[in-house]
């Protein structure tokens, strides 16, 4: 393999996971049920339900997650002897408000991330915080209808308020909206249901309906930028974005109309939350659509004064896309127009693996938003095997991490991209989002536990483990 970049002193090398997928204790210290309560297990290929309410017989993978909330001591030392400089997470809203609409908080809550950030800080390993990672309060989307109704944006603004007052000593890095883009998948119900709370039936028009609550989403996350800078201007709060860039597939003009579209499709919301306004074709869209959006002037200007601070984004993977026979309007649509890409592997679950895909997509934002970057995802899922002598031999994520961060790396030194850190996803396994699967391992410290939820729990260090501790500790030289 081959030798890395030194990377600037202070590169915040850590480890990136989300409440719901990892803490368990779903309803222990006064924890409301949130939207990822009543999510089923899923598998390849079969897409987890939501049920109505929590029900016998069903399997909720995310009720017992890794049982961080009871391991964290045990977990952050292990993160402190990787060696991570910062460990990103998300505050289960349901801790500090279990139904999402009450005026105060609940302290046991609050108490709970008061607790395992100082364990974090006794280390040296600055807690990074989302907001919202697919976990709101399930009540907001039985009772208001989730992120379709305006209210959403006071609920959501109280919550950063309690948190940022908070936790302003201990936290410097916050994210308002995990993968916030993730909704323009909206021929699918799940990415609307985990991002924005909608249920929707057939009736309803399902693209219009994710603008609308992407919009309020947008409002609320420029309020918090705000809230967080009159609590304290030093605090840094950031967008969230899946970055997923999208390639033509042939260099036949439509083909590269069609994948310009399909990026300013599935990243607008990166131009609204960094640059402070809808970009020019979006009204154009709308207006061919005939949507009706309730977005008022005093909305438009908050969206414009609390752009946010830095962009951070996962990175997995890269999609093509290629036009249809005589279509003019070139609109996007992720369920039907993504195309497999020739020249790129693939994960056992389908995803194109794209170092340079990597290192191009920083280079875009870089180009079009003139703000850090923050890598707050990126890794590889995998079935991982471990040994009769409990060694855990995992090449190939190994393979995938050295590959991504070499083209990060050049995209810092040699393309001048601005980047605060580095946090790999999952680096403890934890319950997959999209599968509801504990075999879909991410993991460098590998957790006994199956789908079902059964195991000794027991932490074990894969390979990949003492891989990137070397490169911690070279601040990125040693690949
Ligand atoms: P899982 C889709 C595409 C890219 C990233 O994903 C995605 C998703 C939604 O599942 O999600 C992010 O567990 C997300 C994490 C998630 C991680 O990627 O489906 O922010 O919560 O676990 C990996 O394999």
């Amino acid at each position: 393999m081959s030798e890395g970049i030194q990377m600037p002193k202070g590169f915040l090398w850590g480890g990136a996971v989300a409440a719901h997928q990892l803490e368990g204790g779903w309803n222990e210290g006064g924890k409301g049920v949130s939207i990822a309560d009543v999510m089923t297990a899923g598998a390849k290929g079969v897409a987890r339900r939501v049920t109505d309410s929590v029900e016998d017989g069903e399997i909720y993978p995310n009720h017992w997650g890794n049982d961080f909330y009871h391991k964290y001591p045990e977990d952050i030392k292990l993160f402190a002897e990787l060696g991570l400089k910062c460990f990103r997470t998300s505050i289960a809203w349901t801790r500090i408000f279990p139904n999402g609409d009450e005026t105060e908080p609940n302290e046991a809550g609050l108490k709970f991330y008061d607790d395992m950030f100082d364990e974090c800080l006794k280390y040296g390993i600055q807690p990074v915080i989302t907001l919202s990672h697919f976990e709101m309060p399930y009540h907001l989307v039985k009772e208001y209808g989730g992120w379709s109704n305006r209210k959403m944006i006071e609920f959501f603004d109280r919550f950063a308020e309690v948190c940022f007052k908070r936790y302003k000593d201990k936290v410097k890095y916050w994210m308002t909206f995990n993968e916030i883009n993730n909704q323009t998948d909206w021929p699918d119900p799940h990415p609307l249901l985990q991002n924005s709370g909608l249920q929707l039936d057939k009736n309803d028009n399902w693209e219009e309906e994710m603008f609308q609550a992407a919009h309020y989403e947008f409002v609320a996350s420029a309020d918090a930028v705000q809230i967080a800078h009159r609590i304290d201007p030093s605090l840094q709060v950031g967008s969230m974005i899946a970055m997923c860039p999208i390639y033509p597939l042939t260099s036949k003009p439509a083909d590269i109309m069609k994948a310009e579209r399909a990026m300013q499709y599935r990243y607008y919301f990166g131009d609204v939350q960094s640059l402070g306004f809808y970009p020019e074709w979006i009204q154009k869209y709308w207006a061919r659509k005939g949507y009706n959006l309730d977005i008022s002037a005093s909305d438009l200007a908050t969206i414009k004064a609390g752009t946010v601070d830095y962009v951070g984004f996962s990175y997995y993977m890269s999609f093509a896309t290629k036009a249809h026979e005589g279509e003019t309007h070139f609109d996007y649509d992720e369920h039907d127009d993504l195309v497999s890409n020739p020249y790129v592997e693939k994960s056992d679950w389908g995803w194109q693996i794209d170092p340079v895909g990597l290192r191009y997509a920083m280079n875009w934002m870089t180009t079009r938003w003139h703000k850090p970057l923050f890598i707050v995802e990126n890794g590889f899922g995998a079935y991982d095997k471990v040994e009769d002598d409990g060694s855990i031999h995992d090449p190939y994520r190994i393979q995938y991490f050295h590959d991504h961060i070499l083209q990060m790396e050049k995209a810092v030194k040699e393309d001048g991209v601005q980047l605060l850190g580095y946090t790999p996803w999952g680096h403890i396994d934890l319950v997959s989002a999209s599968t509801g699967e504990m075999k879909k391992r991410y993991g460098m410290i590998y957790v006994d536990e199956d789908d079902e939820g059964h195991g000794s729990l027991k932490r074990s260090k894969k390979d990949s483990f003492y891989w990137y501790k070397k490169v911690i500790e070279s601040n990125g030289k040693d690949l």
